[in-house]
């Protein structure tokens, strides 16, 4: 399939438009490494060991000097394309279940992407550098990030929050995050190919990568600290969503009570939030984030294994000895298929 196929021209999102770079900004990305990116139009610059476009590190400022946590807040934290909007979704309904009934029709997520109930601090609350409006946060405020372990904002490492974190194995990620930074281009006759982005992945270079250090400092943290984060994986979830939902549950000290399980509450959460339930709602075929992208750029395949459509052996390999070297000694592996 050619990459020009899957492009529906489409308001450009609020983060990647030009102006708005505040003299903060400017003065710090003067200083900080930077390298070709993804996108044609501009550079990605290194912020506190990850890579980041430009147009982000206003939000990141922000989120960072002005963010307080609190005890009982719910972070979802991703490597981007690792399944957020489907864990966004998961622990909606899971900790809405009281105030939002399950069965009801007039459910917010029937009516609502994820990504406008769970939003991202950087890319959607910060994102001008202003001070958001949390009133309207019930608690738990349920937020999300793709920050780095490291660079979130003090006052969430010294909290209670807790920390759901979700990654992917990396072959099915960077073939997610290549789709979807072509279809946010702006240039559309600038596209990058997918083995020059391949190449830029395997140096590390991402967006919020390397992403074996984004992984590997959270995977570490969530085995130091079992209860502060709890590490998830994609495909994990694909096999066993209703283990995976338990378990997250459990860790948000929410558990399903046996009533609600013999009315079937668990299947119906994984059912709506299925990828063929909430890709085919009107909302997210039709409909808008308020920050400009179009949902349905969220729902692409949904798959386990699409990067066998793209891979040659080569990548395969070459990414392979990358994995292993970086991951040797962690504990941790992915699963493919
Ligand atoms: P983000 O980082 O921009 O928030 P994110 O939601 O993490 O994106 O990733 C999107 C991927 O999750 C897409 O994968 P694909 O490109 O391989 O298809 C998308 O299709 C997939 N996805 C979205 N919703 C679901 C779902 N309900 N179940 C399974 N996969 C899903």
């Amino acid at each position: 399939m050619s990459i020009s196929q899957t492009i529906s021209p489409q308001i450009p999102p609020k983060f990647l438009l030009e102006d708005g770079l505040s003299d903060e900004c400017k003065t710090l990305l003067s200083t900080l490494r930077k390298q070709r990116s993804w996108l044609a139009s501009h550079d990605f610059y290194n912020y506190q060991g990850f890579w980041l476009d430009p147009r982000l590190l206003g939000g990141v400022l922000a989120c960072q000097q002005q963010f307080h946590a609190q005890q009982s807040d719910i972070i979802l934290v991703t490597t981007p394309k690792s399944g957020t909007t489907w864990v966004k979704s998961l622990l909606f309904f899971l900790m809405n279940r009281k105030k939002y009934p399950i069965f009801e029709q007039d459910h917010p997520l029937l009516v609502k992407n994820p990504h406008d109930l769970v939003p991202f601090l950087e890319l959607k609350l910060y994102v001008d550098g202003q001070l958001p409006n949390f009133s309207s946060f019930t608690s738990p405020r349920l937020l999300a990030t793709h920050l780095s372990f490291g660079s979130l904002p003090k006052s969430i490492h010294e909290s209670r929050t807790k920390l759901v974190y979700l990654c992917r194995n990396p072959r099915d990620t960077f073939i997610s995050m290549w789709h979807f930074t072509n279809n946010l281009k702006l240039d559309h006759t600038n596209i990058k190919s997918i083995e020059e982005c391949f190449d830029l992945f395997c140096k590390g270079v991402s967006p919020y990568g390397p992403f074996w250090n984004h992984v590997l400092d959270y995977w570490k943290e969530s085995i130091e600290k079992p209860n502060k984060v709890l590490f998830l994986m994609y495909e994990e979830i694909k096999a066993q969503p209703k283990l995976q939902l338990k378990r997250l549950a459990e860790f948000l000290e929410c558990q399903f009570f046996l009533e609600e399980e013999k009315c079937g509450v668990v299947d119906e959460i994984l059912r709506m939030c299925s990828f063929d339930n909430l890709s085919n709602l009107e909302v997210n075929r039709n409909g808008k984030l308020s920050s400009g992208e179009e949902n349905k750029v969220f729902f692409r395949r949904g798959e386990v294994g699409d990067w066998k459509n793209y891979f040659t052996k080569e990548m395969s390999e070459k990414l392979d000895h990358i994995i292993k070297q970086k991951f040797q000694g962690s504990g941790l592996s992915f699963l493919y298929l």
